[in-house]
């Protein structure tokens, strides 16, 4: 790059020869500073259904999983440990998640579509935008001047931000082959790189890469369960068998969860098929094989759009995004679903590899799966969207911070309400169960450092122990009702009542103040709080 006075010397002493064509050159060296800026970066944000942390080695080393492609971008880039969906209003938790990701909007500020009253604030334009699809992740990108485009399962997500990509190639895609499962999600992503590259096609893009797996039905390919000992188990009258191959049984497995969380008949705690209501051994690691066979699938696949990326030369200009839409229990807590929010199900994998970002850093984070929004935009320069109300963690990535918040709130209401409640700050994490309906009035708190995988009391019965191989200690487990930990439980329940008023959540617990009450309103009805 030429110094800008010898510029202006050589500017000055031809201007009366070719004054236009010099002029351009020398406004065109100084407006493009450098050959690199000159290209706006690609994203592909990959998108898995239904995978709890806890299956990937890179989040725990004594899974059997085999994902070498995702092991790569983890080496590769920057990998999340705190990195949480804020929850759910509906049994259904992808739905709430995957729109909280395409508006950057939090639980209780987000459309519930239909005629499903389960948000209340969703008729309320104060708190949910009736203008909010034009300012969804397509949206947003298709102004920019992005390439937008999609593959993904059919439903359970926010229509009016889908409908906006550019491209389109949704179904859902869950059986045993190629073309009925993973490889098909793929196939849409390379015949899209294909047709950019023969169209000669510059634009930067954007590529939601959604899988419809390891959502169950979690029909893998025969050579892939082979790998993890297991069967597509379809006879309900029948056990699957035993093999030594299959995953281990969770750290925190249990053959029951030892209370009603308010949502034990949810379709995932009980009409998963392969599973259905059973927490026996057999079930289970079968499952967990199953599981693994879907995953690794997924793996295969993503290495095969990577390398297409590389072959192209975009490979080094593409941020990756690697995530799941929530996680997931099969076996853990004595639970099947998504419906819940230990960490094995709150929790998310988060992985980020592309220009700038560290290689092989391990972060705190702190991040919810709606600050992608504007993580998103704030990588490609783009102003974000108005309704936004995530944060950017591009510090993060560049190493500039570990986390972007410090206190994490966590939701799930889709059975009897108010439901489930909890927050996280540091090591500490409280988790309140409330249905007056049912009776449930139960609290817990963990700390994290010491008790990772939030064993409860039951978890140290013999019948558990001799399956899982683990006594928990004395102290890794429920602290709410010791006294020791009172003053903590206090500040816990204090953060908890703070987020959700700070986050419009529409319903109070059975020990925190009622508002309206406060407010010398009628204390609500049981009916009303439903
Ligand atoms: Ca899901
Ligand atoms: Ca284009």
């Amino acid at each position: 790059m030429p110094r800008r006075d010898d510029l202006q010397c050589f500017g000055c002493q031809t201007m009366n020869v070719v004054p236009v064509l010099l002029g351009l050159m020398i406004f065109g060296l100084l407006a493009v500073p450098s050959p690199a800026a000159e290209r706006r970066p690609n994203f592909l944000f990959i998108i898995v259904d239904d995978q709890s942390p806890y299956d990937l080695k890179i989040y725990n080393p004594r899974s059997i999983l085999n994902t070498p492609n995702i092991d790569r971008l983890a080496a590769e880039g920057v990998v999340f440990d705190g990195a949480y969906h804020m929850g759910s209003w509906s049994g259904a938790v992808c739905l709430p998640s995957r729109t909280m990701i395409m508006t950057g909007r939090t639980v209780w500020h987000i459309p519930c579509p239909g005629k499903s009253a389960a948000n209340p604030n969703a008729t309320n334009p104060k708190l949910v935008p009736p203008d909010l699809p034009q300012h969804t992740l397509p949206a947003v990108f298709n102004r920019a001047g992005y390439d937008t485009m999609r593959t993904c399962k059919v439903g359970n997500s926010y229509e009016p931000a889908n409908v906006q990509f550019a491209v389109r190639h949704d179904a859902t895609k869950r059986g045993p082959t190629d073309e009925t499962g993973s490889a098909w999600h793929a196939e849409q992503v390379l015949a899209y790189l294909a047709d950019r590259e023969a169209r000669a096609d510059k634009d930067p893009f954007l590529i939601y890469f959604g899988f419809s797996h390891p959502h169950d039905t979690r029909d893998g390919k025969p050579e892939l369960l082979a790998r993890y000992g297991a069967v597509n188990h379809t006879d309900r009258n029948s056990l699957p068998p035993a093999n030594p191959r299959q995953p281990l049984l969770p750290l925190n497995y249990l053959p029951a969860h030892p209370f009603d969380n308010t949502h034990m008949n949810v379709r995932d705690e009980v009409a998963v098929s392969g599973v259905w209501d059973r927490r026996d051994e057999r079930t289970i690691r079968n499952e967990l094989g199953r599981e693994f066979a879907c995953v690794e699938n997924i793996d295969i696949q993503i290495g095969r759009v990577l390398r297409r990326l590389e072959e192209m030369g975009e490979l080094e200009n593409t941020y990756i995004f690697y995530t799941a839409d929530h996680g997931i229990a099969i076996g853990a807590h004595g639970l099947q679903g998504k419906q819940n929010l230990y960490q094995h199900t709150w929790r998310v994998p988060f992985i980020v590899k592309g220009p700038g970002v560290l290689a092989g850093k391990r972060v705190e984070g702190n991040i919810y799966l709606l600050d992608v929004l504007a993580t998103l935009c704030d990588l490609a320069g783009i102003e974000a969207p108005p309704t936004n109300e995530g944060i950017s963690f591009r510090p993060v990535l560049e190493g500039k911070t570990d986390r972007v918040r410090d206190v994490l709130y966590g939701a799930y209401g889709g059975g009897s309400k108010p439901g489930m409640r909890c927050v996280k700050k540091g090591d500490w994490k409280l988790i309140k169960y409330d249905s007056p309906e049912l009776g449930v009035h139960v609290t817990q708190l963990f700390n994290l450092a010491e008790n990772p995988y939030e064993f409860l009391p039951e978890h140290r019965a013999a019948e558990v122990t001799s399956l899982t191989g683990v006594v928990p200690e004395s102290h890794q487990t429920n602290l709410a009702n010791d006294p020791r930990y009172a003053e903590k439980r206090a500040e816990m329940e204090a953060l908890l009542l703070a987020e959700m008023r700070r986050l419009d959540d529409p319903y109070r617990l059975w020990d925190q103040p009622d508002e309206a009450s406060l407010r010398g309103e009628p204390k609500r009805s049981l009916e009303e709080n439903k």
